[in-house]
């Protein structure tokens, strides 16, 4: 069977990675490909400040990252505050790949990507450093909802978040990948929701996947994307879906709910899709045969 392939992601950014995962789609290229090389374009862009180089370091001026993936054999692989690596989705393919694990944190996760042909870099540019030391002048640790919001930042807003990318291949078969540089200003060591299978990120070939972004910490405590395929598999559309999982953050703590933001992507196994989010601004990049778009999510509030 042929199957119309596509590509989804998280934020208007993602137009650009959809674009370049539409290379390999449209060329009968696999889903895995499409999404590993497609998120590659935000961790490169030194302009986006939640993702890969560029990206706000921790509170201590460290850029640390977090990525992982998830094709349509159940295969995962992640890596978890690695540092000095550019492309730790591509690492999180090779912890895939090429061992016996799942998830490889820290310096570990640096050792096997050196070892494997990665090149340690400065990850933390200009931009990020001043805006950093501005930070620090107050170091108030204050998630704001949304990240363009954070216009008192030097260099302000960011339009910028986490990237999830969910494709489907002409095969029709599902893959995802997840990147992010965390919640900008972090603690030490903190690892969010993106790279944990379930949490941030979750494919399920028979099913469809799901992805987050946000405040990882309440994606976390519901199994977010996890969550949202599980309710595929009862049958709730994507959006739907989404919405559900949204709605347990809600009912887990209302007045948090209220004061921080996340949203959910999803597709199923007919190409599918949909979102939610806790607030107004939760935008998601389409790509398929037919059309490019930038959709905004409906919202809790
Ligand atoms: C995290 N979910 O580290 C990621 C980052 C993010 O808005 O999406 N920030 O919690």
């Amino acid at each position: 069977i042929k199957n119309d392939p596509i590509a989804i992601s998280t934020w208007d950014f993602g137009r650009e990675a959809n674009a370049e995962a539409w290379k390999t789609l449209s060329s009968g290229g696999s889903a895995l490909d499409a999404v590993e090389a497609g998120v590659k374009i935000p961790e490169a862009d030194p302009n986006n400040n939640t993702v890969g180089y560029g990206g706000f370091p921790d509170r201590e001026g460290h850029v640390t990252l977090d990525a992982c993936i998830m094709d349509e054999q159940y295969r995962c692989g992640s890596v978890m505050c690695l540092e000095h690596i550019k492309h730790p989705i591509s690492v999180a393919r090779l912890v895939m790949e090429k061992t016996p694990h799942v998830m490889l944190v820290g310096e570990g996760a640096l050792q096997f990507a050196l070892a494997n042909g990665f090149h340690k870099e400065n990850l933390l540019t200009p931009e990020s450093e001043k805006a950093w030391k501005e930070w620090l002048k107050e170091s108030k640790y204050e998630p704001v909802i949304n990240i363009e919001n954070q216009q008192h930042l030097p260099g302000g807003p960011y339009n910028h978040d986490t990237i999830g990318m969910l494709a489907m291949d002409a095969k029709g078969q599902l893959s995802g990948a997840c990147t992010t540089s965390g919640m900008a200003f972090k603690m030490r060591g903190r690892v969010g929701d993106s790279p944990i299978i379930g949490a941030g990120l979750y494919v399920d070939n028979a099913i469809g996947a799901a992805t987050a972004t946000g405040v990882g910490e309440e994606v976390i405590r519901i199994v977010g994307s996890f969550l949202v395929v599980e309710l595929m598999r009862q049958g709730y559309t994507p959006k739907a879906a989404c919405k559900a999982a949204v709605e347990r953050i809600v009912s887990r703590n209302p007045a948090k709910a209220k004061t921080i933001q996340v949203g959910f992507l999803a597709m199923n196994k007919k190409g599918v899709y949909g979102a939610y989010a806790l607030q107004k601004g939760f935008t998601y990049s389409v790509k398929n045969g037919k059309e490019e778009k930038i959709m905004k999510a409906e919202s809790k509030w």
